[in-house]
């Protein structure tokens, strides 16, 4: 058992910094693309495929952003490695005050449509979206883009 003594007062010095963080600005969208989640007769897929390694989806430059529009059939929490994105609509409709800020998943409900800004900034190489119900990502529910 670990014990703490108090063996003197000190005076508190720190303080809650003006800025928290300074998030990246947004960047105009180069091009838009769809990312289907659907469940097939034998998988759940993304765009009509299950999970295939080494066949990217999309390929997007470093640097810039994509408008990624999901959509689906069924409840999945979307989740993209590396970029960060913005929710800009659900059904064409402003986003909720839940979606504000930057994000790595987001909240598709069955026949929603979501669009998205993503920024690929970092690192050029493969990285994966896939549904982050585990269940689903178990099922192949997966892709991967890769960053040129
Ligand atoms: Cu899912």
């Amino acid at each position: 058992m670990t014990r703490f003594v108090i063996a003197r007062r000190a005076a508190d010095d720190n303080a809650v910094p003006a800025v928290l963080s300074r998030p990246p600005k947004r960047r105009p969208p180069v091009t838009t693309r769809t990312f289907d989640f659907r469940r097939s007769e034998t998988a759940w897929t993304i765009n009509g495929h299950p999970y295939r390694p080494g066949v990217p989806l999309a390929r997007p430059r470093l640097g810039t952003a994509e408008v990624w529009r999901l959509t689906c059939d069924f409840h999945h929490p979307v989740h993209v490695h590396l970029a960060h994105f913005l929710v800009l609509a659900r059904n064409g409709r402003p986003p909720a005050a839940t979606d504000a800020g930057w994000k790595d998943t987001v909240d598709v409900r069955p026949y929603e449509v979501v669009d998205v800004l993503a920024r690929f900034d970092g690192y050029r190489g493969r990285y994966m979206l896939h549904c982050h119900n585990l269940e689903h990502e178990d099922m192949a529910m997966m892709a991967e883009f890769e960053v040129i």
